[in-house]
C-alpha cells in the first residue's frame, strides 16, 4: 500500500507556507483539546502521520451527526477532514450509490484492513432480525460488525450511536441500541449529543489520525478533554442560579433578562457536554444562549426524561426544585437543588426585606 500523505505534505503540495502549516496546527491543537504546551508535538505528528482513512456509516438515526458536521464554520473541518483525509465512504456524503458503492466499501475495507478508522452514526436495530435497519442489501448490524472488524478503532458519534437515541426511547419497537455491543476487540470512543458539537467531532477524529491513539477517555468512554465539565459549570447564566432567580415561563421577565433556566427543565447540572466553553458553530450560540434550556441531549436515555413536567412551576408547586433532585440524578443533582433551594430562599428573604424597606 503507497503510504498516504501527511498533513504537511498536503500543505507543501498546495504551496502553503510553514507558518500557515503551523498556525494550522496552534489551532488544531485547541480543537483536539490539549494544552499549548503540545504544539510541538502536534507539530512533529502532523508532518509525518499520515492523514488516515475513514469509512463513516449511518445506522437508525436521522443524519443530524453528519448535518452538524458539515455546518461547522471552521475551515478546519471542512478542509482537513473532507478534503484531505481520505473518508472513503460516507452514507450520506458519497456520491456513489448501488452496487458500485457497496463493492467500494468492501474494497476499502480489504485493503486498509486495521487501518481506517470508522465512524458510526445512529443505533443499531436486533428485533425480527434487524431488519428495521438495512444497508447494502445487508441489515445495519451486519454492516457494523464487518466494517468494524477491519478498523482499527470506532468513533460512536452522537447519542443514537453511543446510546440508542430516540430509536431506543420507550417502548422502543425496534429494539435499538447503541452500537457498543456490536463492535467486538475495537476501540470505541464514546462522542454523544443529539447531535454533537462539530468540533468536538473534529477533535476526536484528528486525535486519533495524528496521534495513532484514542484521546484519554472517561469511565463512559468519552473523551474527557470534552466531556469534563457540566453544562451547569461553565453557564453564563450561572451568577443567576446562585442568586435564585428563575425564568418561570419562556416569556416571563426573567426570560427576557436571561435568567436561569433551570425551572424550565435545564438539565445543564447533569449534562457533561462542551457547550458552556465551545458553543456551537464557531461560537455562535448554544441552547441556553438562544433561550432554551439544556435538554440533556449527550445524556444516556435523555428522550424519556421529561425535566420540563419535572421542574415547571406551572406543573408542579416550588417546593418541586428539591424534590426532583431527590430522585432524578442522585447525589449530585441533589447537592444542586439544595442549591438552588438554599439560592430561592436566599432571594426570598432579600424581596422580603426590600418589601419591608419600602414599606417602612
Ligand atoms: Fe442521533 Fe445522529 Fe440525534 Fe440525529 O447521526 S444523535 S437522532 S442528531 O443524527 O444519531
Ligand atoms: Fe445555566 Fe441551566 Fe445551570 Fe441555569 S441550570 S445556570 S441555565 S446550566
Ligand atoms: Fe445538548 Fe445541552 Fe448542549 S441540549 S447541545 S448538551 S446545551
Amino acid at each position: 500500500m503507497k503510504e498516504r500523505e501527511s498533513l504537511w505534505d498536503h500543505y507543501l503540495k498546495k504551496g502553503m507556507s510553514r507558518r500557515s502549516f503551523v498556525k494550522g496546527c496552534v489551532a488544531l491543537t485547541s480543537l483536539m483539546g490539549l494544552s499549548t504546551d503540545m504544539v510541538g508535538k502536534v507539530v512533529e505528528a502532523a508532518e509525518k502521520t499520515p492523514l488516515p482513512v475513514v469509512v463513516w456509516i449511518h445506522g437508525h438515526e436521522c443524519t443530524g451527526c453528519d448535518e452538524s458536521f458539515i455546518r461547522s464554520g471552521s475551515p478546519l473541518t471542512s478542509d482537513l477532514v473532507l478534503n484531505e483525509i481520505a473518508l472513503e465512504y460516507d452514507h450520506l456524503l458519497s456520491a456513489g450509490c448501488g452496487e458500485p458503492f457497496e463493492a467500494h466499501l468492501d474494497a476499502t475495507i480489504q485493503k486498509y484492513y486495521g487501518k481506517y478508522i470508522l465512524a458510526v452514526e445512529g443505533a443499531t436495530t436486533t428485533k425480527d432480525g434487524g431488519v428495521y435497519c438495512m444497508s447494502g442489501g445487508h441489515t445495519f448490524s451486519h454492516l457494523l460488525k464487518k466494517a468494524s472488524a477491519g478498523a482499527c478503532a470506532v468513533v460512536a458519534y452522537g447519542s443514537c450511536a453511543a446510546y440508542g437515541g430516540i430509536q431506543a426511547a420507550k417502548p422502543n419497537p425496534t429494539a435499538s441500541s447503541g452500537i457498543g455491543s456490536f463492535v467486538s476487540g475495537k476501540p470505541v470512543v464514546n462522542v454523544p449529543g443529539c447531535p454533537p458539537i462539530p468540533e468536538v467531532m473534529t477533535g476526536v477524529i484528528m486525535h486519533l489520525a495524528l496521534f495513532g491513539q484514542l484521546p484519554p477517555l472517561d469511565s463512559e468512554g468519552r473523551p474527557k478533554q470534552f466531556y469534563g465539565n457540566r453544562i451547569h459549570d461553565t453557564c453564563y447564566r450561572r451568577p443567576f442560579f446562585d442568586a435564585g432567580m428563575f425564568a418561570e415561563t419562556f416569556d416571563d421577565k426573567g426570560a427576557k433578562a436571561g435568567w436561569c433556566l433551570y425551572k424550565l427543565g435545564c438539565r445543564g447540572p447533569e449534562t457533561y457536554n462542551s457547550c458552556g466553553n465551545l458553543r456551537w458553530f464557531q461560537g455562535m450560540s448554544y441552547p441556553i444562549q438562544s433561550g432554551a434550556p439544556c435538554i440533556g441531549c449527550s445524556n444516556k436515555h435523555f428522550w424519556d426524561e421529561d425535566p420540563l413536567l419535572e421542574r415547571m412551576p406551572k406543573y408542579a408547586p416550588v417546593g418541586n426544585v428539591d424534590k426532583i433532585g431527590a430522585v432524578a440524578a442522585g447525589a449530585m443533582a441533589v447537592g444542586v437543588a439544595a442549591h438552588a433551594v438554599v439560592s430561592i430562599a436566599q432571594k426570598n428573604m432579600k424581596e422580603a426585606k426590600e418589601l419591608e424597606n419600602k414599606k417602612e
